[in-house]
């Protein structure tokens, strides 16, 4: 869906993660490839310049040029920017006397049909909401059947079509029925004209009028960019909006319309439409969106776990034990229980740039929590001595060592020998600093299977 914002994106932040240190010139070169790759993706020029501005304050702050990995702070910088022009993830208001009514507008063919039947479904499955939709296009032949047809698919009732009646008619008509047989939730889906014209919206107003609905959804292409933002902004001016749905979501749009709606228009998207099919609608979560969008798996999350788990000065201290070949099973202690402390090895894993997809092919049980608890218990069974100085440990320590921590010889030889390989790609992990390190801690196996990591 971001492909080429992603892609423009994943190159600016490459070249940056290439210079280890930071001056406030590298984060400007940065940022003007950030600007562009916005720009392109077709993002409306005032975000862009609020976005920019508030970014740019974050990123030269003393924190994030003096923090351990620069580059990786300033991608959640960029992150929170996104997050925050993407605006809060609000869901639908269903605050209301029921029957709640639900109004949705739009151009022609822009997905309202398919959306109410979507909406009604999700309404139905995760809500349990006692459902009914009706359509008041009167204009485009069979409109009327097409939502009773989708509606029958998602197991929705719709209200019986009467030739000839007028929208503000069906609307009083279907208001009547929710009342009297206990509806939750009716949903009016309207017609929609190949441009904004005023017949439209006066119809429209007069709908909204009798209808009085708490919700009035305005649903957008999202694979029309600025047009579909634009059209928001008018649909809101004249009939006032309370959330947007932008639609074809899963096309490869340039992602502007997404990126621009909620500051141009002041309203929330508050669903995406992923396909064709009736289940394709997710609700909108920015967070998840801007780090799809920055296209580096779920990096954002794990900084701030690491955060929250290492204080800089500890990642510090052991970054530099580690480069300098000192790097004892005291440490190595020390940092499987900080990994404890950042979550389970497979999320972890999940959330490495470029190893999401690796998730899956790993064997689970190679990778399981219960190794870590292991490995911590082999180390606690050693002397200080020989946690510091690992080459002492002839066959009889060893099997001391097995014993006082119900494993055998060949596990405490297995930990010792991935302790060795870490020390060796320490030294080739120099560029990466300390939380790529930490996924030296995945051992032999990975450490062979990802050359480099
Ligand atoms: N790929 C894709 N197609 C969609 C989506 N939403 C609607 N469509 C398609 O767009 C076309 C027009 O949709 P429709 O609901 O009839 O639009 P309406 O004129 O606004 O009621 C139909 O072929 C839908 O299947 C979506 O999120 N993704
Ligand atoms: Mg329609």
């Amino acid at each position: 869906m971001f492909d080429q914002l992603s892609g423009k994106l994943k190159n600016v932040f490459d070249k940056l993660a290439s210079r280890g240190r930071l001056t406030e010139g590298d984060v400007d070169d940065a940022l003007r490839g950030v600007r562009l790759a916005l720009l392109e993706a077709d993002v409306a020029l005032p975000v862009i310049k609020k976005f920019m501005a508030e970014v740019r304050e974050q990123a030269v702050g003393e924190q994030v040029l003096k923090a351990v990995k620069p580059s990786e702070q300033i991608v959640k910088v960029v992150h929170d920017g996104l997050v925050s022009v993407l605006g809060e993830g609000e869901e639908l208001n269903l605050r209301a006397q029921p029957p709640v009514v639900v109004l949705m507008a739009g151009l022609q063919g822009s997905g309202k049909t398919t959306t109410t039947a979507k909406l009604a479904k999700r309404l139905k499955e995760k809500e349990n909401k006692k459902v009914l939709i009706a359509s008041l296009d009167i204009y485009r032949p069979a409109a009327q059947k097409q939502l009773g047809i989708v509606g029958e698919r998602v197991g929705v009732d719709s209200l019986e079509i009467i030739e000839g009646q007028k929208p503000v008619d069906i609307t009083k008509r279907a208001l009547t029925e929710a009342k009297k047989n206990g509806y939750d939730v009716l949903m009016l889906d309207t017609a929609g004209r190949g441009d904004l014209d005023e017949e439209l919206m006066n119809e429209l107003i007069a709908v909204k009028k009798t209808a009085n609905p708490t919700e009035t959804l305005l649903v957008a292409d999202g694979l029309t960019g600025q047009v579909a933002v634009d059209i928001a902004k008018a649909f809101n001016e004249k009939v006032g909006v309370t959330g947007i749905v932008l639609t074809r979501m899963d096309g490869d749009g340039r992602g502007g319309a997404a990126l621009s709606m909620r500051e141009v228009t002041g309203q929330p998207i508050k669903y995406l439409g992923m396909g064709e099919g009736l289940d394709a609608l997710s609700p909108f979560d920015p967070e998840r969106l801007a780090g799809r969008i920055l296209g580096m798996g779920d990096i954002v999350e794990m900084v701030e776990k690491a955060q929250a788990a290492i204080s800089e000065d500890d990642a510090m201290a052991m970054q530099e034990k580690m480069m300098s070949g000192k790097f004892s099973l005291a440490d190595l202690k020390k940092q499987i229980t900080t990994m404890q402390k950042m979550g389970s090895m497979s999320d972890l894993l999940g959330m490495m740039p470029g190893m999401s997809g690796m998730k899956d092919k790993i064997d689970p049980s190679k990778l399981d929590d219960k190794q870590l608890v292991r490995q911590v218990a082999i180390i606690d069974s050693m002397t200080p001595i020989e946690r510091y100085n690992p080459h002492i440990l002839n066959a009889k320590r060893k099997r001391r060592i097995a014993e006082g921590s119900g494993v055998t010889v060949n596990d405490v030889n297995k930990l010792l020998k991935s302790h060795a390989q870490m020390q060796t790609a320490m030294k080739k992990l120099k560029k990466m600093g300390g939380l790529g390190a930490l996924a030296g801690m995945m051992g032999g196996k990975m450490g062979k299977k990802f050359p480099g990591m």
